[in-house]
C-alpha cells in the first residue's frame, strides 16, 4: 500500500471571520487582514515539499465562493447585493460562511476506509457533514463531488454520501482518524476519536464537541471495518477546552508510530492496552506509541506550536515503486536535491514536516529534537513549513492534507490532472500571483468587483490544472 496525499488549495476568499469552534487561532484573529495569495503559495509550498519526499502528492481545486444558497435559505431577499448587505447588518457570520475557504483543510473532507482494510475489498470515502459550524456543513456535497471526480476510475472507489445532518452524528473526518499499519501498509487498525458519546457525560466545559462517537461508528461501518480492528477513543475533555478541537491537533500517526500527548484521550489507559496487544499480533510488529507529558509540551505550547499537526511520512516507502522518479522530478524543481538520497535521508527513516512555529517555541523543538536523535523511534529528520495564514485559522500542515491509502494499481487509476508535478505547480502558481487577492477583510464581500474577482480567481485555477 502506498500512502498518497491529497491537499486542498486555499480559496481566494480565504479570510479570517472567527468561525471555527473551539478553535482559538481563528477566534483571536478575527476580523484581521488576510492575504489569500499567500495562503495558497504558503500551501503549495507545502504540498511541494512532501512531493518532493517522494509521496504521491495530489489536489482538491478550490469550490466556488460565495454560497449564496446560505442567504436565501436564511429567508434574504432581493439582488446578491441587497441579501449581502441585510445579512451583513443583521447576521455578519452568514456573510463570512458565504465567502468561506475553510474546505482548505482536507483532513475534514471525509474518512477514508482503504481497500486493504475493508471487509467488501472497496476503497471507501464518506465525506464529512462538518455540521457544527456556520460555514463548513456545504462542504460535503462540494467534496463528495470532488472525491468522485479523482477516483472515480479507480476500480472499487466508493465514495458514500455524508452521513444524515443531525447533531448526534456530528462528523469532522479523517481528522478524529488515525491509521496504524505494518511497513507494508496491508495490516492496519483503525483508531477513531470523539469528543461526546450518547452513553457518556463527559462533555467539554468551554465548547462544543465537533465529532460524536456515533458518527465514528456509523464511518467504521460504512468502512466496512471489522470490529477488531476498529477502536474509539474519546477526546480528553481538558483537551477540548484548552482549543484542541480536533484529534489531530493533540495525537498524530504513521504507520506504526502513536504520538499523543497524556491529555489527549479520557481514561483510555485500557483501551490503548489492548490496541498495542492488538496492534503486536495482527501487524507482527511492536506498536512504537510516544505519550507526550505535559511537563515536556505543556497543553497550551501543544496548541500554541500544533506540533501534533505535523505530517510524519516515511520518503522511503516508494523507493522502486515509481515514486522515486517522481521525486527526482519534483526535486528538481524544488530546487533542493536531485534525489531522495541528496536529502541525506536514511531509507528507513521517517520525516516530519512540522508547522514554523514549532522551531520557534523552545518545548516543541527540544521535543522535535529528542525525537530524532532517539534511535528507539523511526523519526530522524524535520522540515519546517511556514504556513502563517492558514495557521492564524486554526490549520497546520496535517490539517491541509488528506491521507489515502492505495494499492499500486489504484493510484494508478487515480485522475493524474489532480496530481502534483513540476508543471502543473507552475501553472497554478502563475494562476494564483495573477488572481489571488493580496489582501481581504469581511467588508471587502460587499464589493461586487471583489465578488467577482474571486469568482474570476476560482474558474481560471481550475482550467490552470484542468486546460
Ligand atoms: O474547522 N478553521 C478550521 C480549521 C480546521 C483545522 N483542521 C484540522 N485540525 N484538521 C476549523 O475550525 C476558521 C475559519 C474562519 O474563522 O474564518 C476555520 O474554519
Amino acid at each position: 500500500m502506498l500512502e498518497a496525499n491529497i491537499d486542498a488549495i486555499v480559496g481566494p476568499s480565504h479570510h479570517f471571520g472567527g468561525l471555527g469552534v473551539g478553535n482559538v487561532a481563528s477566534q483571536s484573529h478575527a476580523s484581521t487582514p488576510s492575504s489569500p495569495k499567500k495562503a495558497a503559495l504558503e500551501g503549495l509550498h507545502k504540498a511541494e515539499i512532501v512531493a518532493g519526499l517522494g509521496v504521491p502528492q495530489f489536489l482538491f481545486l478550490p469550490p466556488m465562493r460565495p454560497r449564496l444558497d446560505l442567504l436565501s435559505r436564511l429567508g434574504f431577499v432581493g439582488s446578491e447585493q441587497e441579501q449581502l448587505e441585510q445579512a451583513a447588518e443583521r447576521m455578519p457570520r452568514a456573510v463570512s460562511a458565504c465567502f468561506s475557504s475553510a474546505f482548505m483543510w482536507a483532513a475534514n473532507s471525509s474518512t477514508v476506509s482503504p481497500s486493504s482494510d475493508s471487509s467488501d475489498g472497496q476503497l471507501h470515502f464518506t465525506p464529512a457533514n462538518l455540521i457544527s459550524s456556520w460555514h463548513r456543513a456545504f462542504e460535503a456535497e462540494e467534496r463528495q463531488r470532488d472525491l468522485q471526480e479523482i477516483f472515480g476510475n479507480v476500480d472499487r472507489a466508493n465514495v458514500h454520501q455524508a452521513l444524515p445532518n443531525i447533531a448526534p452524528l456530528r462528523d469532522e473526518g479523517a481528522a478524529n482518524h488515525m491509521r496504524l499499519c505494518d511497513a507494508s501498509g496491508e495490516k492496519a487498525l483503525h483508531v477513531f476519536v470523539h469528543g461526546e458519546a450518547e452513553a457518556s457525560d463527559v462533555r467539554p466545559g468551554r465548547f462544543l464537541a465537533r465529532h460524536t462517537m456515533e458518527c465514528s461508528q456509523g464511518l467504521a461501518q460504512l468502512g466496512r471495518l471489522q470490529t477488531e480492528q476498529t477502536f474509539f477513543l474519546h477526546q480528553h475533555p481538558q483537551a477540548i477546552s484548552a482549543g484542541v478541537f480536533h484529534n489531530d491537533v493533540i495525537a498524530t500517526s504513521h504507520q506504526n508510530v502513536l504520538i499523543h500527548h497524556e491529555l489527549a484521550f479520557w481514561e483510555a489507559e485500557s483501551e490503548l492496552e489492548r490496541l498495542e496487544q492488538c496492534f503486536v499480533s495482527y501487524a507482527g510488529q511492536p506498536l512504537c506509541r510516544i505519550e507526550v507529558s505535559q511537563a515536556v509540551l505543556p497543553m497550551e505550547e501543544a496548541v500554541a506550536s500544533y506540533f501534533f499537526n505535523s505530517q510524519l511520512l516515511s520518503p522511503s516507502q516508494f523507493a522502486g515503486s515509481g515514486g522515486r522518479q517522481d521525486l527526482r522530478q519534483v526535486a528538481g524543481a524544488v530546487g533542493a536535491a536531485e534525489s531522495l538520497d541528496d536529502f541525506g535521508y536514511d531509507a528507513s527513516a521517517m520525516v516530519l514536516v512540522c508547522p514554523g512555529q514549532c522551531q520557534e517555541i523552545d518545548s516543541a523543538r527540544q521535543l522535535i529534537e529528542r525525537l530524532i536523535a532517539d534511535p528507539g523511534n523511526p523519526i530522524s529528520a524535520v522540515h519546517y513549513v511556514s504556513l502563517a495564514e492558514s495557521m492564524a485559522n486554526g490549520g497546520g500542515p496535517a490539517c491541509l492534507r488528506l491521507r489515502v491509502s492505495l494499492r499500486e494499481e489504484e493510484l494508478a487509476q487515480v485522475d493524474s490532472r489532480f496530481r502534483v508535478t513540476p508543471d502543473s505547480l507552475a501553472k497554478l502558481r502563475s494562476a494564483i500571483e495573477r488572481d489571488y487577492p493580496d489582501r481581504l477583510v469581511a467588508s471587502d464581500f460587499l464589493n461586487a468587483d471583489c465578488r467577482q474577482h474571486i469568482r474570476r480567481a476560482t474558474d481560471r485555477l481550475r482550467s490552470a490544472l484542468l486546460g
